[in-house]
């Protein structure tokens, strides 16, 4: 009988690491074949699926349930999509892991890079413009980020490596029986 379908879905700061973690749980996860495997990284969705939203909590909470969509008609059909949202608020991502839950498994991994750091590391100088106020609702910032309580997996990147924190991601997938 072949696995059910699942999301990962993955939290945290901008820069906190979420996208280059799930690119590399991409590819580990391509690389063992099987089933097929879709992104649906911040970026992306915020171009192609969500182009006309903003940052307000309204506009943050549409996005985070059109990619909960996408992601449980992914999961419904056996596949595997991994999204790396901020998704700052916890009754949003419950109710996302409601909708997903109905049709296979949810993962919630919350990337969990202090603040500091991201704001340290700041690679796209989006902080320092927080910072200035030149970018309002900044999560973080100006803007809340709710951390999960209840996450199936923590993962820290300070003195870690992206493929390290890749290959946890995976140990705990196997550990579910989902891979
Ligand atoms: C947070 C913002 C903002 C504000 C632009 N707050 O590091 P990035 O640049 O590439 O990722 C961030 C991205 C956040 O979009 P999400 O769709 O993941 O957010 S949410 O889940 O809350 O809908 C950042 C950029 O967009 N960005 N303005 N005000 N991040």
């Amino acid at each position: 009988r072949s696995k059910q379908g699942f999301t990962l879905f993955l939290t945290g700061l901008s820069g906190s690491g979420k996208s280059t973690i799930a690119n590399a749980v991409m590819v580990k996860l391509m690389e063992m074949g099987g089933r097929p495997v879709t992104l649906l990284d911040g970026d992306l969705v915020r171009k192609n699926l969500s182009s006309e939203l903003g940052f307000s909590k309204e506009h943050r909470d549409l996005n985070i349930r059109r990619i909960g969509y996408v992601a449980s008609e992914i999961t419904k059909n056996g596949g595997i999509a991994i999204c790396a949202p901020i998704a700052p608020y916890t009754a949003t991502r419950r109710a996302v892991r409601e909708d997903i839950e109905a049709f296979g498994a949810f993962i919630e991994v919350h990337v969990a890079t202090s603040l500091e750091e991201c704001e340290r590391r700041d690679r796209k100088g989006l902080y320092k413009l927080a910072r200035e106020g030149k970018i309002k609702e900044f999560t973080g910032i100006s803007d809340p980020y709710e951390a999960p309580t209840q996450a199936e997996l923590v993962l820290d990147t300070e003195g870690t490596d992206v493929d390290y924190c890749a290959q946890q991601v995976i140990l705990k997938l196997e550990s579910l029986g989902l891979i």
